[in-house]
């Protein structure tokens, strides 16, 4: 029987208290409920979390005011309220070997804006990735704050730009190319990390080159948390002097960020410490009161993370990504970069299927299968209508789907691809055969096999 037809018992139990006093509350949250059981959730940004990380988010710590940080507060009260954070700083410490971590960002972007703020000043040169070519908007993009307020230098592929770094053959990572670009435009900083680039980094030659032009070396790795947890993929707290992540991606927490740093001076100030200039940098040049009901779900994400299940699960991600990669290619699908490392994949439709990545996400999304569409490197298209589509494994594999439901998938795409026709401008899927898709879909996500964490049915 599928989920459209079954009330959920765990839902109807656990949101009794918005159900009377809200109903229209409560009606989105049951159908948001059976949407993201009942859906192959393929964005590799999203993920499940636990019943555990989502109790935390509501407890009573979503009560409290705590200007400052644990035994320095502006507060009284706080007691327990660094009981929780010491547990979420000292938790990612452990879990990452990192000096120091700061557990009050609100998300990877305030992350950044952090990382910024302890590093550079306004009008001094950041390099990172092109956005189109993978990177992330505050990497220097012109429409964010740090492309804004800073000079931003990029590393990418785009020839009518004349962005450089990326192999134009491999669409991976040229070093010696990044290392040119450094060595003349002598940025401050030079962060590493992206959305979209489904291959390994290597955060040693990023620190040599910083290192050559006295830079600092910020890592983002919002996208490969979980998987460097899972020792999936390179560590980058040796090497860098910040990282930055989200909390929310392949790590499984609350939606949040934090950040690690060196316990190292400044470059421009030896009397100056890191650790605090990134402290001072969340509060209070840009946050006051932390989200604490956040900081105890993080502490029980960076818990769960900690434990042979999650390296384990980390290790399929990989697994499920390179198996989806190597039945996509055998059905025809160009893949940027030809596969992956990690736990994504950047499919160039337009090249291999000659249908642009939006109406293909589009027509994935109404046969269940949910994808975002997205740029590729040197894309002749607009970003709201690019070449391509992202996927990834995060979900899927956080509900137990391993290298057969792979090939499965792969299928669907393959059938989607295959029920496209162009009526002038306009790209037509079949109806009929999207809908097929979809009840196969929902009868696999809904057999009882893939329980999903955090939805009890
Ligand atoms: N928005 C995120 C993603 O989807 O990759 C990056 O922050």
């Amino acid at each position: 029987m599928s989920l459209t037809e079954t009330p959920f018992a765990c839902v109807t139990s656990q949101y009794e208290a918005i159900r009377a006093i809200d109903p229209d509350l409560y009606e989105l949250t049951v159908q948001e409920t059976r949407r993201q059981a009942e859906l192959v959730r393929l964005i590799p940004s999203e993920n499940y979390t636990s019943s555990a990380v989502m109790q935390a988010m509501a407890t009573v710590f979503c009560n409290k005011y705590s200007e400052g940080y644990p035994g320095k507060r502006y507060y009284e009260g706080n007691e327990f309220v660094d009981g929780v954070e010491e547990l979420a700083r000292e938790r990612a410490k452990k879990l990452f070997g990192a000096d120091h971590a700061n557990v009050q960002t609100n998300s990877g972007s305030p992350a950044n804006m952090a990382a910024y703020y302890a590093l550079m000043k306004p009008g001094e040169k950041v390099m990172g990735m092109h956005l189109p070519s993978g990177g992330h908007l505050t990497h220097g993009w012109n429409v964010n704050f740090s492309g804004m307020l800073f000079q931003p230098v990029y590393y990418g592929y785009n020839e009518t730009q004349g962005v450089t770094g990326l192999n134009p053959e491999t669409g991976q990572l040229d070093y010696d190319e990044l290392r040119n670009i450094a060595l003349r435009e002598r940025p401050k900083v030079i962060f590493a990390g992206g959305t979209a680039y489904p291959r390994v980094w290597d955060f040693a030659k990023f620190r040599a080159i910083a290192d050559e032009i006295g830079a600092y070396f910020v890592a983002d790795i919002a996208h490969i948390n979980g998987l460097i947890i899972g020792k999936v993929h390179p560590d980058p707290v040796p090497y860098a002097d910040v990282v930055t992540s989200t909390s929310h991606k392949a790590i499984r927490g609350p939606r949040g960020g934090f950040i690690l740093c060196k316990d190292r001076t400044m470059i421009d100030n030896p009397e100056e410490r890191l650790v605090d200039r990134i402290d001072k940098a969340v509060f209070p040049t840009l946050q006051g009161g932390p989200h604490n009901n956040t900081i105890a779900a993080l502490a029980v994400c960076f818990k769960e993370a900690a434990t042979e299940e999650f390296r384990k699960y980390a290790e399929q991600v990989v697994k499920n990504a390179q198996a989806l990669a190597q039945a996509l290619l055998e059905r025809g699908f160009s893949l940027v970069t030809g596969g992956t490392d990690n736990h994504l994949i950047l499919i160039d439709v337009m090249k291999s299927r000659k249908i642009p990545g939006k109406p293909f996400a589009k027509a994935l999304y109404e046969a269940g299968l949910e994808t975002n569409f997205n740029s590729v490197p040197n894309d002749p298209r607009k970003p709201f209508s690019p070449s391509g589509i992202r996927i990834g494994t995060p979900a899927v594999t956080s509900r137990g789907f391993t290298e057969t439901e792979m090939v499965l998938i792969a299928d669907w795409m393959d059938r989607v691809a295959g029920s496209c026709h162009k009526d002038g401008k306009n790209y037509l899927f079949d109806e009929v055969a999207l809908r097929k898709i979809r009840a196969e879909v929902t009868d696999l996500c809904t057999s009882g096999k893939f329980p999903v964490p955090g939805i009890d049915f």
